[in-house]
């Protein structure tokens, strides 16, 4: 990048509305809510803000089944009160990503109530719509025109009685995909992210946008998947589809042409490579700025996936992130995060959520934001905020958690025990409880019934707490979103790991641009040793350390006491 994009010295923060902050008492956040907490995000020092979707939704998938995109939820506020807090934000020259829900709307758009009234309707062709296999009972398994299976459990295909055809939804049944083969589709799209821009906000958030493309054959067809069972799979069939980079060219040509600069555009790519992420990323190519990766964070799953977490082998993380910082050095950029409002909470999941909380939440985010790339911070994570750790399945409000459990529990393959472990680990409402805002009822979040769970641990982790105490995750956070708009070599600085074979340190410089650094997280509750590189140990300055007195250094070598985060500067 020359000059560098705007980007690459920026930290985003992700809202996720509903349980950010509630304004009207009734348990769910809203936009109101939102600019309560704005004194929060100033003091944090992020410069953008990507809101989790807030447009007219039934909240089936909490937002993310949109059936009006140019209108907000009542639940949320109000188009006006949008307005205000884009208004807020950029006084305060803090940036807007909008999330972009485009691979399906909800089963409630109308363009999809027009598209399943009927065969020949203008619209049918807006969405995926394939008669049952030849030969089999409509409505009956194995009847679907492919065995894709769902995201969130089951067949990825609906069917509708009264045309007798099935429709294609990769996520719930009431996520219907739209037909991106289909031009008008497309230009129906383009024209609402023109209207968006057009309002004043500074890019998008692309869900799934990798899905977008699927493998169609000439007469049309789709092709089974290739995992097993009933419904194996639809992976190889829907992810980096043959016209995806088609689509998100012909994207940018027709809605950011001429208003590029100072937007941020980022794809959330689930199964991308590093080649394909140089593809989505090169400037060169205008496709997209950036996307998040989900490599590293499959790499504790079990065969059962999110819900079969297993301990984290820290050398496979390593070789995970230091594969994409090399593979996206020369041209495209990395996102970088840990927690998202799908993904549990690092501090739990990587960390030690029990006695060594603040120690292991700053180590892990320490080596988060010293990689080249732009971090992401969601919503709490600034304050070490834990997993929910629910006990109950009536604690959960995630359809993915529900649809797993319930077919868990129909085929007999989990005790109820057993699968109470498995949402508790994995589930996604683990980043869904408030915002804990401060000690009291509710944590500060909503002064009625929250719509799920408090996580009761807001008595002493809270952002008012944090706020009073300088060894808090809150101010190492600030500090380091501060090290990032100051120091270049963080910014644009080369990557190279640091004993790579090391089990429990995560260890790595950033040269190039400015005085060398060297970066060394303790990812273990033992103490661990380290051999300082790329600087003279003796000398070399300490940038930040999340213990209150400096590490053992004796010469180069480096003594990290448990969850130990340091950052060296050669002198
Ligand atoms: O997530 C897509 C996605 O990859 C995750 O849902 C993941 O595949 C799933 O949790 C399986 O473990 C995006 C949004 O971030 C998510 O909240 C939505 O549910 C989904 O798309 C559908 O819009």
């Amino acid at each position: 990048n020359d000059p560098p994009a705007w980007w690459t010295g920026a930290v985003v923060y992700q809202i996720y509305p509903r349980s950010f902050q509630d304004s009207d008492g009734d348990g769910v956040g809203d936009l109101r809510g939102v600019l309560q907490r704005i004194d929060h995000l100033v003091a944090l020092g992020v410069d953008v803000v990507w809101f989790s979707p807030i447009y007219r939704s039934p909240q089936d998938d909490n937002g993310y089944d949109i059936s009006d995109y140019r209108d907000v939820d009542p639940i949320f506020g109000t188009l006006a009160d949008l307005d205000e807090v884009v208004a807020a934000l950029h006084e305060r020259g803090i940036k807007v990503v909008m999330d972009l829900v485009v691979n399906h709307t909800s089963d409630e758009h109308p363009w999809f109530i027009e598209s399943r009234s009927s065969k020949d309707n203008p619209k049918r062709d807006w969405y995926w719509w394939r008669p049952p296999r030849e030969g089999m009972e409509p409505g009956s398994p194995g009847a679907e025109s492919t065995n894709w299976g769902s995201y969130f459990s089951g067949p990825a295909w609906e069917f509708d009685r009264a045309t007798g055809e099935y429709y294609l939804h990769l996520f719930s049944r009431k996520q219907p995909d739209l037909n991106w083969e289909n031009p008008e589709v497309r230009t129906a799209i383009y024209d609402m992210m023109r209207w968006w821009l057009d309002r004043g906000i500074d890019g998008f958030r692309m869900d799934v946008i990798n899905l977008i493309s699927k493998t169609v054959g000439d007469d049309g067809s789709l092709a089974d998947g290739v995992g097993d069972g009933l419904y194996g799979d639809n992976r190889a069939h829907t992810v980096n589809g043959p016209r995806l980079h088609e689509f998100l060219h012909e994207m940018h040509r027709e809605v950011f042409e001429g208003r590029r600069d100072g937007l941020l555009l980022v794809g959330e790519t689930p199964g991308a490579t590093v080649e394909d992420g140089r593809l989505f990323t090169d400037p060169a190519r205008e496709e997209l700025d950036m996307v998040f990766t989900f490599e590293h964070m499959h790499l504790d799953h079990g065969p059962g996936g999110r819900f079969d977490l297993r301990p984290l082998d820290l050398r496979a993380l390593k070789a995970t992130m230091a594969r994409w910082q090399a593979g996206l050095f020369d041209a495209g950029w990395n996102a970088l995060y840990w927690c998202n409002h799908d993904q549990p909470r690092i501090v739990s999941r990587f960390g030690d959520d029990g006695a060594y909380r603040r120690e292991s939440a700053t180590m892990l985010a320490t080596v988060l934001h010293l990689h080249r790339g732009t971090p992401y911070v969601y919503q709490g994570e600034e304050l070490g905020m834990t997993d929910a750790h629910f006990d109950e399945l009536t604690d959960y409000r995630d359809i993915e958690s529900i649809r797993f459990a319930a077919e868990a529990r129909a085929h007999g393959r989990l005790t109820d025990e057993q699968l109470v472990e498995a949402l508790a680990a994995g589930s996604r409402d683990n980043a869904r409880t408030p915002v804990q805002w401060d000690a009291g009822p509710s944590a500060g979040f909503t002064s009625g019934e929250p719509w799920i769970g408090v996580n009761p641990n807001h008595v002493s982790v809270n952002a008012e707490a944090e706020r009073a105490d300088p060894a808090s995750v809150f101010h190492h956070y600030r500090r380091l979103i501060r090290l990032r708009h100051e120091d270049r070599v963080v910014r644009l600085g080369d990557f190279a790991l640091v004993e790579p074979e090391h089990p429990h340190v995560y260890a790595f410089t950033r040269s190039g641009g400015g005085p060398s650094l060297f970066v060394a997280g303790n990812f273990s509750g033992e103490p661990q040793q380290v051999t300082v590189a790329g600087m003279n140990g003796a000398r070399a300055e300490l940038v930040l350390g999340n213990y209150a007195d400096p590490p053992g250094l004796e010469g180069a070598a480096l003594s990290l006491r448990p969850w130990e985060a340091v950052v060296l500067r050669a002198a």
